[in-house]
């Protein structure tokens, strides 16, 4: 188990303290991602960290490894070529749920589809933090944002099917409650050689927390440990129960070629 020390070399310090929020879950996210990297022992000069626009495209800002923040929603287009640039490199695309499942979807299925060796991030807060609380794909029915005050009318997109059903090698969810949990599935990511997705549900108390009333940063937390079930207990439930929780757990792990592998036996062949 690595400690805050062995992470130390992983951040720009000049550019502390963060700019995210009292409470916010990103920094947790960050955290247990750079504590991944040196489980691994990921070289600082190995590793790439891709982001889009938003609250947590400013991840990319506080580590001292490579790092490369694009245009809202285009962040694994921009991994994409990265990857195949130098795929020497570990490359770690960190999205939010509108950058990633909104603007940027498409992008996520053929990323998904071809299989692409990038471990992405969603860190899903359940609305548009950055720009004040929007709803976003992911936000779930029912819920208040400033774009729906009478409660959002439209279903939530699981992004994890999407990606398992697309063709992802692995595809597994948490939440910055459970993580030690969602550590875990960030070096099984890491590990994967193809498209792998970790989906983080995180706590955004100045927006989804205040509009849907669920009290303080410590509350939300509270809340997100209730509002999950394990996959295989979510799968026993019946679609009306569905509606009230999210599943955690790992929903695909498979060792299909990457892209990159299909792509070079192709051309021996040619
Ligand atoms: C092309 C484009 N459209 C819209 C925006 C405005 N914008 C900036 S961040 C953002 C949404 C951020 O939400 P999310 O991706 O979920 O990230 P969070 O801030 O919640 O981490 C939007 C719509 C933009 N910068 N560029
Ligand atoms: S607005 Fe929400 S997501 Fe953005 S920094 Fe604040 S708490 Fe975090």
């Amino acid at each position: 188990m690595q400690a805050v020390k062995d992470i130390d070399h992983y951040l720009a310090h000049d550019k502390l303290p963060h700019m995210w929020c009292p409470g916010c879950g990103l920094g947790s996210i960050l955290k247990q991602l750079l504590l991944s990297l040196a489980e691994l022992q990921i070289p600082r000069e190995k590793a790439v960290l891709a982001s889009g626009i938003g609250c947590s495209g400013r991840a990319g800002d506080y580590v001292s490894f490579h790092r490369f923040q694009g245009t809202h929603g285009r962040a694994l287009a921009f991994a994409t070529g990265i990857h195949l640039a130098d795929p020497r490199l570990t490359v770690i695309c960190l999205m939010g749920d509108g950058d990633c499942g909104a603007i940027g979807l498409s992008h996520l299925i053929h990323a998904a589809r071809r299989n692409i060796n990038i471990t992405a991030i969603v860190a899903n807060n359940l609305n548009y933090g950055m720009t004040g609380g929007q709803y976003s794909p992911s936000t779930p029915e029912g819920a208040i944002t400033s774009t729906s005050r009478q409660g959002k009318v439209v279903n939530a997109l699981d992004l994890c099917r999407l990606a398992a059903d697309a063709g992802a090698n692995y595809v597994a969810r948490s939440t910055v409650y459970h993580i030690f949990e969602a550590q875990k599935m960030l070096q099984a990511a890491l590990n994967t050689q193809g498209f792998a997705l970790v989906e983080i549900l995180t706590p955004c108390p100045t927006y989804f927390g205040r509009y849907n009333k669920l009290g303080s940063a410590v509350d939300m937390l509270e809340w997100l440990k209730k509002k999950t079930v394990p996959l295989d207990l979510f799968r026993k439930m019946n679609d009306e129960q569905q509606q009230e929780y999210f599943w955690r757990g790992v929903l695909a792990e498979q060792n299909t070629p990457d892209f990159l592998t299909r792509y070079r036996r192709k051309e021996l062949v040619e």
